[in-house]
């Protein structure tokens, strides 16, 4: 099973991604999901450059040395570039293998523990009234759980807040676009956001709501706490990661359970945070750590620890990310949620795949090996647009997080 071609594909249907597909010498073809959300061409010229030329020639089945072989003999290990590279190569030699064998990833993982995974769907209005009717649209479209975002009163704009309320795409211009951000302004509101949620849609659906990394763990703590009496099902990144230890304090306040790690790209970025038992979800993907082989790894970590999978799945995440992560989804045991947005027209006519939403729950079929294809005609129909995502400032002018 040598690979004969490593080709790295970047395309903008609607947005941009960065696919890398292998071929075997024996005509079988893998696929790989290489979007770095602002910074693809960074993950596309690592994998050209310096992954592409070590790869060929390569026993295509041989995963988890070629893993070994990217990350240890790099040199220069972890990091989102090299993850998001060393993730794309893993995920195409999976689906490599699973074409080979005739069989779908998750049974090459051990076979399918359950027949779904459950989704999370994102409700997000300009103001209080928009953001409820958005949530009682997910409820009405079978979604049992729902992520709730509101434009902040006082503040212009708010990240998470977009105009296309279906597809929600944060990469909206050429240079980034700038919001201004008031803790004050967002802890006052948040509360009421929640409670007047549960007021109107009652208990009998998940309700959860994401913070983007922008409180200090005090702050996070306090928020966490008021939140107790409306059940959430967690609350997201509610400070920035970097300082795993930062956790240990909101833990101490709260019984609002924590999710946390869509940026994180190792297993040692997750160490303090799942052995201390100071998150309930870890918020990261395949695409962002280091494939199916690693994030498999996160995931038996977290299992002896009481922690789930929460895989992230926004829009920036390829369909091939989010096929790939299903097949984790339903084989591991510590599944909790996977979020879902789904992708515009024009991405699934690039990107056709084998997964369905039914009954607030994503669905995979059988087909081998992932189930999602790239089609290069369509793909090159799309060129690639340079696309940012939003900077965050508190009204003084200081730059803040996200
Ligand atoms: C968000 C994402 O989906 C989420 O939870 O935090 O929209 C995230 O900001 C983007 O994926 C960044 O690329
Ligand atoms: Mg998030």
């Amino acid at each position: 099973m040598k690979i004969v071609e490593a080709k790295v594909i970047v395309c903008s249907p609607d947005r941009n991604f960065v696919t890398l597909k292998l071929t075997t010498e024996s005509g079988l073809t893998g696929i790989g999901d290489a979007t770095l959300n602002g910074r693809e061409l960074a993950v596309a010229s690592y994998l050209e450059n310096h992954v592409c030329p070590l790869l060929v020639g390569r026993d295509a089945a041989m995963i988890e040395d070629t893993w070994q072989y990217l990350y240890k003999g790099s040199y220069w290990r972890g990091g989102p570039v090299g993850m998001t590279a060393i993730g794309a190569v893993d995920v195409a030699l999976w689906d490599i293998k699973g074409k080979a064998a005739g069989m779908p990833v998750y049974d090459l993982l051990g076979g399918k523990v359950r027949d779904g995974a459950l989704v999370y769907g994102h409700a997000n209005g300009e103001d209080l009234d928009d953001a409820l009717d958005w949530v009682g649209r997910y409820l009405d479209d079978g979604y049992k759980a729902v992520r709730v975002q509101c434009g902040v009163p006082g503040l212009a704009s708010t990240y998470g807040v977009s105009s296309d309320k279906r597809f929600y795409e944060p990469a909206d211009a050429d240079l980034p676009t700038e919001n201004v951000w008031s803790t004050e302004r967002y802890l006052t509101f948040v509360p009421q956001l929640i409670a007047a949620t549960r007021e109107r849609y009652g208990y009998d659906f998940h309700l959860l709501h994401d913070v983007h990394h922008r409180l200090t763990p005090i702050e996070a703590a306090r928020l966490g706490k008021s939140l107790e009496p409306y059940s959430l099902f967690w609350l997201e990144d509610a400070v920035p990661a970097e300082l795993q230890e930062g956790f240990r304090l909101i833990r101490q306040h709260t019984t609002t359970p924590l999710a946390v790690g869509e940026v994180l790209p190792t297993i040692w970025d997750f160490r303090t945070l799942i052995t201390e038992q100071l998150i309930d979800y870890v918020r990261t993907t395949v695409q962002r750590a280091g494939g199916i082989s690693h994030l498999r790894r996160i995931a038996v970590l977290a299992e002896i620890h009481h922690v789930k999978l929460g895989c992230h799945g926004a829009t920036d995440l390829s369909p091939v990310t989010m096929a790939a992560a299903l097949h984790v989804d339903v084989s591991v045991p510590n599944f909790g949620i996977q979020e879902y947005m789904p992708h515009t027209e024009a991405t699934y006519e690039v990107f056709s795949h084998g997964y369905s939403f039914r009954d607030g729950r994503l669905h995979l079929d059988d087909r081998p090996g992932l189930g999602v294809e790239i089609d290069e005609e369509a793909a090159a129909r799309h060129p690639y647009r340079r696309a940012y995502l939003p900077v965050n400032r508190l009204e003084d002018g200081t730059m803040h997080s996200w």
